[in-house]
């Protein structure tokens, strides 16, 4: 069956099933039932599955995707935590890959760019909440490769994920910005879907982020899993980090583009593919688009402006105590000790802002 398209129906759905756990299937119910649990930030509850915590739509999306899904040596995954910058990843990896079809440089003239009126959540589908729906969900198809996304760690990512030859890009962030952005974006989802639910005031978020108590958290074990297996497969797995797109976006989009074995040429290069591809899924750009400021996504009554707020590094501090930020760099250091993972690097940058 098709993907779903229709925002109305599926989000009005959606989201109050999963509210009423009495709608959940038999086996799923048995299985909340037999796991740790603690109270979500939307969902009544997030449980503990292998590890990670995920809201009961995540756990349904998790288990089906195991069973369903069959990766394709062509695809490609963006796997991210969310507030990390996957909405810009997404939007990154739509144009590159679209970029014969759907030329970056030219827009304005030719045609109209897919991403000027699809919010780029609409343009990659994550795989679990689209599973989460239905057990066969039909993926689309850009130039010969699926591009897809996923929030899931590494160790419950369907297993034709790890086998096949697809592609995996993961993006990091400074855990800081992420936690910030994280309670903005909660907080919002909160006051639009929950009908006007309180806030949950920063200090609560900040520790239960702090306790890894977030979904698909906690961060240093999502991380880590792919950080290993980025180490050990370097051609199956991309590492990036939101800092560093930052910092040099020229470079990191070529590095993704050979990592995807679709090198930008020469002649594009000279014809500002790889300029026009940067200016097209910049904050500012996307940002300003209606559909960005007034549509919604697919699943939810939040509008897409909620994946917009600054795109900023070291905005933490604006939220921060010098207290909170040490206890945080301090779990940071512990649970990356000695794995050789570059998040310390990550950390001095934001520090600098
Ligand atoms: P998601 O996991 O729910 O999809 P995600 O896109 O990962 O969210 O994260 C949103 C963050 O990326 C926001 O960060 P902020 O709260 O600190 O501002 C958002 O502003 C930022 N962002 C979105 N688009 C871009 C972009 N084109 N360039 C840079 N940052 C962006």
């Amino acid at each position: 069956m098709a993907a779903p398209s229709d925002d109305s129906n599926i989000s009005k759905t959606f989201e109050n099933k999963f509210l009423q756990k009495d709608s959940y299937a038999e086996e799923l119910r048995e299985l909340m039932d037999s796991l740790p649990k603690e109270k979500g930030w939307i969902t009544p509850d997030m449980y503990n599955y292998k590890g990670f915590w995920l809201g009961s739509i995540h756990l349904q999306g998790a288990l089906r995707c195991q069973k369903h899904f069959q990766a394709q040596d062509y695809d490609i995954m963006l796997c991210s935590l969310q507030k990390t910058g996957t909405t810009w990843l997404k939007s990154l990896l739509f144009a590159l890959i679209t970029r014969k079809q759907y030329f970056p440089a030219a827009i304005s003239q030719q045609q109209i760019h897919p991403l000027l009126t699809k919010n780029p959540h609409e343009l990659i589908p994550g795989i679990e909440f689209y599973y989460a729906i239905e057990n066969s969900p039909d993926f689309p198809m850009n130039n010969g490769r699926r591009i897809l996304s996923t929030h899931l760690p590494g160790a419950l990512l369907p297993k034709s994920v790890w086998e096949s030859k697809c592609k995996l890009i993961y993006l990091c962030r400074n855990q800081k910005d992420t936690v910030v952005s994280f309670w903005h974006f909660m907080n919002k989802r909160r006051s639009s879907e929950l009908g006007g639910a309180e806030a949950m005031p920063f200090p609560e978020a900040f520790d239960r982020y702090c306790r890894g108590e977030f979904q698909f958290g906690p961060f240093w074990d999502h991380m880590l899993g792919y950080w290993k297996e980025s180490l050990e497969n370097p051609s199956k797995v991309l590492f990036l980090k939101y800092e560093e797109i930052k910092e040099e976006p020229d470079v990191h989009l070529k590095r993704i583009a050979a990592f995807l074995d679709c090198p930008f040429s020469e002649e594009e290069k000279e014809c500002g593919v790889v300029d026009g591809i940067l200016r097209l899924c910049s904050f500012e750009s996307l940002s300003n688009l209606e559909v960005n400021k007034t549509g919604k996504t697919i699943f939810r009554q939040t509008g897409n402006h909620a994946f917009f707020r600054k795109g900023k590094v070291g905005d933490w501090r604006n939220h921060m105590s010098d207290e909170m930020a040490n206890k945080l760099d301090q779990i940071v250091d512990e649970k990356f000790k000695g794995t050789g993972q570059p998040e310390r690097r990550v950390k001095e940058q934001a520090t600098r802002g």
